[in-house]
């Protein structure tokens, strides 16, 4: 279970807002852009500047180093200087001695601007060649030659909308002088190293000036990978330029207006099948939403590319992925990270085929699915293939084709209400696509009473990732589980960290706290030979505290051994580096072997649709899922309801709506609508793959965070199936969300 549970049940957990606060702590709050594009005219602070409390007023002429705070590509400044590209960026930094005097401060400040054209749609920023960056094809065998031994070919449009994290703690920071013009953060950031870098550019000090401390997030979702930073830095900024200690917290509205969201995407496909179903060939192009900067799009826009074909084989494809720069604030990582977008495409590619074939789509899932001596389309070998078993399983388990017989006998048998199934299979690849980052380090120590605590990049922001390396260094050492703490993550104990991000943080992070447990274990069974005079170490070993000798127990414990070891001035502390063997990417030719492995699964959802209003709900989501060697189950089944549900969100509910002229209109909870009680599916059943373990993951066990949101995909067709059986003309369309007005007008047009 997670370590954090009975602390945030209880109101104990501190997130970085509860820190007790420093006397002379300094508040801090932006003042923004309010238009979506044009040329600063005129900046004036004079009325700000003299209310009483109000310390700073900071633009980007107080930076003292770089104004720039882009991580892929530099393009994206900490405070506008010129111009302004969206809504919600930041030119103004208030610091004050209260939040009200900030805010009250914050109205005084008057910005004049020189409007610039607007876009928001990314197909018109291609048009107008707007681009983050020249587009990128991924491609196999040859799709202009396959579509003439095609019998069927389909092509289509598919729109997926744009998700808000809301997480439930607000981006923020409080930040600290100390000696030497050194300077302690505390953020809300999945990526402390991007912190601390950025800081250093910015107010031109070297790293080991700038420490980053994180307890834990009250979630995160992929918006605290990149964007984090930006709070942070400010508020570094802040104590740089006061040396007081600076609090910057976003209130929910702030977070919603400025800081970016899922990447909305707008697709054209085009399919062709043999006569007996098989996928020949797939041509697909991504008009992705970036927003105004770069922030993570192009990484996003790859991992885009790498899951363009989902859990099946596709022996020629060709897939362009076009990143578009529009004035909305930068769209950067959420779990899923670009694939679900992807998957999405080629899911509706099947459906639209299936449509016009008068079949169900999962005619066409089943015969497609890879298979452990296929490849998928960028060179990887799927030799770790749990698509067909894990679909399979769905099918037995499940009675798979009982469940469809019950739908159509309902339908048969309604008019108002109707039913919809569909089967979503998943693929998901794990390791970071940029191969450089798949890289963790861990310092474990042993304390001279037996206690031990570890330190490694991971950042607990719900997931259960302290739990799993508890579990990973516990079960390493042979000791009770309480005996282990899992500190903060510091950048002073963990240097050059990753994201904690990509699904991947228990894997990096439990690995190389497995690889540092372990050498200090290797010196306590050395040392322990030579206490009980035996030469063959390999004969010792720790179970459950007691140290034993050829599988007998010896009269020491681990307690005793440590004390023992202590006493003899043995090394009781470890520092251990993990990098992901085996995986390369060759971006000269697009191929290589850029995952350790890939997760798999099969969903079936079954939906029912009031015909009368357009309202749904869902049945139930039966689930076989690959979760390797779980390390906790009970965590690893959270992430999947978790993810499922968020994943019903982002294809049924959840829609952001911009106006023309690039405001944020769905700004508040009353108008993004995210999944309630009434969203849940009614049943959610879930079945552990069997005889599945994974030789990369901790425990062998495989990586959850992403992989199930895309279980929520299934909601979508499940939906559309329902429509279709009440109006088989429906002209719904392949554009998620399907929210209960899209359904109504698919019900009568
Ligand atoms: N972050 C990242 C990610 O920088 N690279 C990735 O490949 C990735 N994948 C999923 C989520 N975050
Ligand atoms: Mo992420 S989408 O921060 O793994």
């Amino acid at each position: 279970m997670n370590t954090d549970v009975t602390k945030h049940v209880q109101g104990e957990s501190l997130f970085v807002n509860d820190f007790p606060i420093v006397e002379g702590t300094l508040f801090a709050k932006v003042v923004t852009s309010t238009i979506a594009h044009g040329k600063i005219t005129k900046v004036d602070l004079d009325k700000a500047q003299s209310l009483p409390g109000v310390i700073k007023i900071i633009t980007a002429k107080d930076i003292p180093g770089e104004n720039q705070v882009g991580g892929i590509i530099q393009d994206e400044s900490l405070l506008a200087e010129n111009e302004v590209h969206f809504i919600g960026e930041p030119i103004v930094l208030i610091i004050a001695e209260t939040q009200s005097i900030c805010f009250k401060a914050s109205k005084k400040i008057k910005i004049e601007y020189e409007e610039l054209e607007v876009i928001v749609d990314p197909r018109e920023a291609f048009e107008k060649n707007s681009l983050i960056m020249p587009p990128k094809t991924f491609e196999s065998g040859n799709v202009d030659k396959a579509w003439q031994s095609c019998k069927y070919v389909v092509e289509g449009k598919v729109e997926t909308g744009g998700q808000e994290h809301l997480y439930l703690e607000t981006q923020g920071a409080v930040s600290f002088p100390a000696e030497g013009n050194g300077i302690k953060i505390i953020s809300s950031t999945q990526s402390l190293s991007a912190v601390q870098r950025t800081i250093s550019k910015i107010l031109n000090l070297p790293m080991n000036k700038i420490e980053v401390d994180v307890l834990r997030l009250g979630g995160a979702f992929g918006g605290k990978e990149d964007q984090a930073t930006h709070w942070a830095v400010l508020s570094a900024l802040g104590v740089y330029l006061t040396k007081k200690p600076v609090k910057l917290i976003l209130s929910r509205h702030e977070d919603l207006d400025f800081t970016g969201k899922r990447h909305p995407y707008s697709s054209d496909f085009k399919i062709g099948l043999t006569k007996d179903l098989r996928i020949l060939a797939y041509e697909v192009t991504y008009f992705q939403n970036a927003g105004a900067v770069a922030d993570l799009s192009p990484a996003i826009l790859e991992r885009t590319l790498f899951h363009a074909t989902n859990a099946y084989f596709v022996p020629n494809v060709k897939a362009t992925a076009i990143s578009c720069k529009t004035n909305l604030p930068p769209f950067t990582a959420f779990r899923g990270f670009g694939g679900p977008q992807g998957k999405f495409v080629f899911e509706s590619a099947i459906h639209k085929t299936a449509v016009n074939l008068g079949i169900d789509a999962s005619q066409i899932q089943k015969m497609n699915l890879i298979t452990e001596n296929e490849h998928f389309y960028y060179g990887q070998k799927a030799e770790d293939s749990k698509a067909v078993v894990s679909w399979k399983t769905a099918q037995n388990k499940y009675k798979m084709q009982k469940l469809f017989d019950e739908v159509s006998e309902f339908n048969k048998n309604n008019k108002l209400y109707k039913k919809g199934i569909a089967v979503m299979p998943i693929c998901f690849g794990i390791s970071f696509t940029n191969t450089m980052l798949n890289q963790a380090s861990a310092l474990v120590h042993v304390y001279n009473d037996g206690s031990i605590g570890v330190s490694t990049a991971a950042v607990e922001m719900g997931q259960g990732v302290n739990e799993k390396i508890k579990l990973a260094v516990a079960n390493t050492f042979s000791v009770n589980i309480e005996k282990i703490k899992i500190e903060s993550t510091n950048t002073t104990r963990i240097a050059n960290a990753s994201a904690t991000a990509a699904s991947s943080g228990a894997d990096l992070n439990g690995n190389a706290a497995i690889k540092a447990s372990r050498s200090i274990k290797q010196r306590l069974l050395k040392f322990a030979a030579d206490e009980l005079n035996k030469n063959d170490i390999e004969k010792f070993s720790i179970v459950n505290e007691i140290i034993l000798y050829d599988n007998q127990p010896t009269n020491l414990t681990w307690k005793g051994l440590i004390q023992k070891a202590y006493l003899n001035r043995i090394n009781l502390s470890a520092h251990e580096f993990y990098a992901t063997p085996e995986i390369y990417f060759d971006r000269t030719k697009n191929k290589g072997r850029p995952f350790a492995y890939h997760v798999y699964g099969t969903s079936i959802t079954c939906a029912t649709v009031d015909c009368v209003r357009g309202i749904y709900e869902f049945d139930y989501v039966k689930i076989v899922h690959d979760f390797g060697k779980s390390i906790d189950e009970k965590i690893d089944i959270g992430q999947v309801e978790g993810g499922l549900v968020q994943g019903i969100g982002w294809m049924t509910l959840e829609e952001l709506k911009y106006s023309k002229n690039g405001k944020l209109l769905s700004n508040s909870l009353s108008t993004y609508k995210i999944p309630d009680i009434y969203s849940v599916p009614k049943n959610i059943d879930i079945e552990f793959l069997e005889d599945s373990e994974n030789r990369f993951g901790p425990l062998k066990s495989k990586a959850i965070g992403e992989p199930p949101l895309m279980y929520g995909i299934g909601s979508f067709f499940a939906i559309m199936n329902a429509v279709k059986s009440f109006n088989p003309k429906s002209k719904i369309e392949y554009s998620a969300p399907i929210t209960p007005e899209k359904v109504l007008l698919g019900l009568y047009n």
